[in-house]
């Protein structure tokens, strides 16, 4: 398995509730390296940008609305199968259904405030990676 990268977002409910650094661990532990992070409070275009995919859905201007609600934490993760792995941790969108210990079934109360955001594809990582990020603002060390 290669070497990949993907995008991580913690969320503004678990940026609220402190849980940054649980979240980085449980990355840290799991192989994933934090290759590029910042803090940032995201403009609605931002979010209307990053959600472009959605915007067809019903649940498009309450997601929008809870992004922009706080601020949230943007990292790349890079290690082996970084996509799949980051995913697993994550556990299912709706808490309720997530795996016990994943990321979500600890620190997520709804469908809405799920606590994290993973990218789901390579072509999802490629394009949210360099949303955030420049190629130079990358400290790679695969
Ligand atoms: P994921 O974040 O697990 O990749 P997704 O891409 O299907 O899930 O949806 C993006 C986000 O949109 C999700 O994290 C929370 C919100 N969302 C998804 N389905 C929703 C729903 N039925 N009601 C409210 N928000 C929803
Ligand atoms: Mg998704």
């Amino acid at each position: 398995m290669a070497v990949e990268r993907t995008l991580s977002i913690i969320k503004p409910d678990a940026v609220a509730k402190n849980a940054i650094g649980e979240i980085y661990a449980r990355f840290e532990k799991n192989g994933l390296r934090i290759v590029a992070a910042k803090m940032m409070q995201l403009s609605q275009a931002q979010a209307e940008g990053f959600y472009a995919e959605h915007k067809e859905r019903p649940f498009f201007n309450d997601l929008v609305g809870f992004m922009t609600s706080g601020p949230v934490m943007v990292q790349a993760l890079e290690g082996e199968n970084a996509i799949a792995t980051n995913r697993e941790l994550m556990g299912a969108t709706d808490p309720q259904k997530a795996d016990a210990g994943t990321i979500r079934a600890d620190f997520a109360q709804s469908v809405e405030a799920n606590a994290v955001h993973g990218s789901d594809s390579s072509e999802s990582a490629a394009r949210e990676v360099a949303f955030f990020f420049e190629d130079g603002e990358i400290c790679s060390r695969g």
